[in-house]
């Protein structure tokens, strides 16, 4: 079958959205990849990017140059439409982390002009159950005239910040779909540039699976954050506890750390316990139990504080996690920023994956901290903290909360 190529307006040009523009430019359809960011839209249109993610710089820049990849302020007619856009969470009545969806209205919305019969809008954006039904509904009454004769369907991203290109390519998708046609339709596009299996669904069935993928990690990852507190108590050492664990052939459980951070996995599982409040009591109960252990480091690093008279307390990483410069949902930034109105010693904060001019406050390089510190408080894995020379730090009392440095 011949290859239909296409002219694509993406919504949003984040984390998702560049980097789906630019591989669909890269593979022959006409892409505009609209965002309300003039800087972003200027930097890219000149052939660079915003945000930081490995290769994404020579796909966008090839992009560009192919003419195949423009990107824009406002939306056009195309014959499909993208939204990829934040889903973040808001107060809601006594809901205090319902979904904001204003992102994705504002999305649909602003495509509704440029409607044509027999277009596609695909929903990338993860969230709640019954959005790409919300989009249908919008369209309907914004433009009756084209009830039926659109299709929609959720695509939900699932790429892993830091292997975003590899993860385009080679992961498996789901297609939920509100009717077999706006299926059929969506995954002869994803064929054109992703190599796993494509799976068919239906809309609110796609919407949850993806959900249910960042909650399994969540709650895994809750429970390796609370064998480490009960290991603290029990004056045993977590890692090697879980390391012996793993080695069931039926186990397998994850790393415990500071918390969980990121614009997904903190965020997602609330849209779950926000559809069925009394049903997902473990899904809420993992949020609390995560979003719990940045309390719990700053209450060792306060014991251990009160040993000295004015410690120099240096914290070693700002990030959500290693080898990245996103401080988004960060616990370790949390962390970091208590420890500094606590009034416990003098902090330092150091991480050489964030440009000091994005740094909320002051930082101290590698060197000063590793001399100055009478506690080591390390928060991100990052590469340059697991490859210390043990001599640096034997003198320093240490908080490890990736267990690096055992
Ligand atoms: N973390 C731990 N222990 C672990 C693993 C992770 O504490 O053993 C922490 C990390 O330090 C970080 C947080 O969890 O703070 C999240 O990191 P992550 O690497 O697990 O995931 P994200 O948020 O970067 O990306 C996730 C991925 N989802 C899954 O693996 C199920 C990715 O595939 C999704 O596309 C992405 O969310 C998303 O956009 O939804």
């Amino acid at each position: 079958m011949a290859r239909e190529l296409q002219k694509i307006i993406v919504m949003g040009l984040g984390y998702i959205g560049l980097p789906t523009a630019s591989m669909l430019a890269t593979k022959g359809h006409t892409v505009v990849g609209v965002d309300v960011n003039e800087a972003a839209v200027n930097t890219i249109n000149s052939g660079r990017i915003h945000i930081i993610e490995p290769d994404l710089d020579i796909l966008v820049r090839s992009a560009v140059n192919s003419g195949n990849l423009r990107a824009s302020l406002v939306p056009e007619e195309g014959d499909t439409f993208i939204i990829a856009v934040p889903t973040p969470f808001k107060v809601e009545g006594d809901n205090p982390k319902a979904p904001d969806l204003s992102y994705v209205e504002a999305a649909t919305r602003a495509i509704v002009p440029y409607l044509r019969e027999d277009n596609l809008i695909i929903l990338e954006s993860t969230s709640p159950v019954g959005t790409t039904e919300l989009i249908e509904r919008i369209v309907r009454e914004a433009r009756p005239e084209l009830a039926g004769k659109v299709h929609a369907a959720h695509c939900p991203e699932r790429v892993l910040p830091g292997h975003i290109l590899r993860e385009l390519v080679d992961n498996d998708r789901i297609i939920g779909g509100t009717t077999k046609a706006a299926v059929a339709k969506a995954k002869a596009l994803y064929k054109t540039f992703c190599n796993g299996a494509i799976l068919e669904t239906d809309s609110k069935t796609a919407e949850l699976s993806k959900l249910v993928e960042n909650s399994f990690r969540d709650v895994n990852i809750a429970f390796a954050n609370e064998l480490s507190v009960i290991c603290d108590k029990l004056g045993i050492n977590v890692w090697e506890t879980i390391s012996l664990a793993n080695r069931h052939p039926r186990v397998n459980i994850l790393q415990p750390g500071p918390g969980v951070g990121g614009h997904c996995i903190a965020v997602d599982p609330w849209f779950i316990v926000s559809s069925a409040p009394k049903e997902a009591r473990l899904i809420r109960t993992a949020r609390e139990v995560n979003d719990d252990k940045p309390h719990w480091v700053i209450e060792r690093v306060r014991a251990k504080a009160a040993r000295f008279k004015e410690p120099v307390i240096a914290c070693l990483g700002l990030t959500f996690k290693a080898n990245i410069d996103d401080m988004r949902e960060s616990p370790s930034l949390e962390i970091v920023q208590h420890l500094r109105g606590a009034q416990i010693g003098e902090i330092l904060a150091c991480d050489p994956n964030v440009d000091p001019a994005k740094a909320p406050f002051p930082l101290t390089d590698l060197k000063t901290a590793l001399q100055k510190a009478d506690i080591l408080l390390l928060l991100v894995d990052h590469e340059e903290f697991m490859d210390l020379d043990r001599e640096l730090i034997k003198d320093k009392v240490v908080i490890d909360t990736k267990g690096v440095w055992r």
